[in-house]
């Protein structure tokens, strides 16, 4: 029988928003069970890293060193959740490893940890595929993915790079002095994804210190700026392919996203930047993004 809940997207879109739903029933799972985390930022984001890693991104999760990929590295690392669950869908590593988010003798750890191979025998040293950088102190990311990306330019390599940076790091110097380079050696093969959710650790961002307007401020670091709704997946899927085939200026997406996605008591709430839910809220979370998932009526073994 037609399921007359069912919303009308095309069937593109179906498939991300179930993967999108999937990723954030994953993230409330591995939050609750370790006791520990970041939950708003990681279910903001869900949509991006969907959108991103099904069908915009150039990769092979069984072959994560493959020459030819593009990179993505994170600079807001306490919201790596979303990248180990979004990592796991797409087959980087076993979902199982996620049962053990931030558990001492686990690779996943709250922030994430690049080692480029085995360093010794603890199982802690192992590499995480697809994890392309260590992050955590905040502030420091687009540095890191600006010097991949001026190295690769010089190389003369194709390889884009992308970097996830939060609104709450434009707080930091060290961001601007990554946009100052980038935009002076014109690192085009540089895409900053900006999640702009206007909440921090203990506030609205914009009646603690604000970042606003990043446009303008971009663009008088040598940037231009693409604003998007951070939960449009086929806009910020053809904002990346536009970028790709080619652009003016060093171009950043900032995304306008709703902290706390897809569970309607987080929406937008700063005190779910870092708290823990009890059980019920979490049994509760499950049931709303159950919801979700019957309504789009989904069948993932129809492709
Ligand atoms: C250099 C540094 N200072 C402080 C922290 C502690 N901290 C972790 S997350 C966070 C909030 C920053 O805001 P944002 O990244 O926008 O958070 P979100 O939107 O994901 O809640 C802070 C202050 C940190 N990780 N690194
Ligand atoms: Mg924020």
């Amino acid at each position: 029988m037609e399921n007359l809940a069912a919303p009308q997207f095309s069937p593109d879109l179906v498939r991300l928003k179930y993967l999108a739903t999937k990723i954030r029933m994953a993230i409330i799972k591995m939050v609750h069970q370790a006791q520990s985390g970041h939950l708003a930022g990681a279910l903001g984001l869900a949509d991006l890293y969907t959108a991103l890693y099904f069908g915009a991104l150039k990769h092979h999760p069984f072959d994560p060193n493959w020459s030819q990929r593009d990179y993505v590295l994170v600079s807001n690392g306490h919201t790596c959740p979303v990248w180990y669950a979004t990592l796991a869908e797409a087959g980087y590593f076993p979902k199982v490893w996620l049962s053990r988010f931030r558990q001492l003798d686990s690779p996943l750890q709250g922030h994430p940890h690049f080692f480029p191979k085995i360093q010794d025998e603890t199982e802690i040293n192992q590499p995480v595929p697809g994890v392309e950088n260590t992050s955590g102190p905040l502030g420091q990311g687009l540095s890191q993915a600006a010097g991949l990306a001026l190295s690769l330019k010089r190389a003369q390599k194709p390889n884009v790079v992308f970097c996830f940076l939060s609104d709450g790091e434009h707080q930091e110097g060290q961001t601007w002095e990554a946009y100052m380079l980038a935009g002076q050696y014109h690192l085009t093969n540089l895409v900053p994804i900006i999640d702009h959710n206007n909440i921090q650790i203990s506030g609205r961002i914009d009646q603690i210190m604000s970042v606003n307007p990043l446009p303008t401020k971009l663009r008088a670091f040598g940037w231009d700026v693409w604003q998007i709704n951070g939960h449009d997946q086929l806009e910020f899927q053809k904002a990346i392919r536009l970028i790709k085939a080619g652009v003016r200026r060093p171009t950043a997406i900032l995304a306008e996203t709703i902290s706390g996605r897809g569970v309607s008591f987080m929406e937008n709430k700063f005190e779910w930047h870092g708290k823990i839910p009890s059980q019920a809220e979490a049994a509760n979370a499950i049931t709303e993004l159950t919801t979700q998932l019957d309504n789009l009526n989904y069948d993932p073994h129809s492709t």
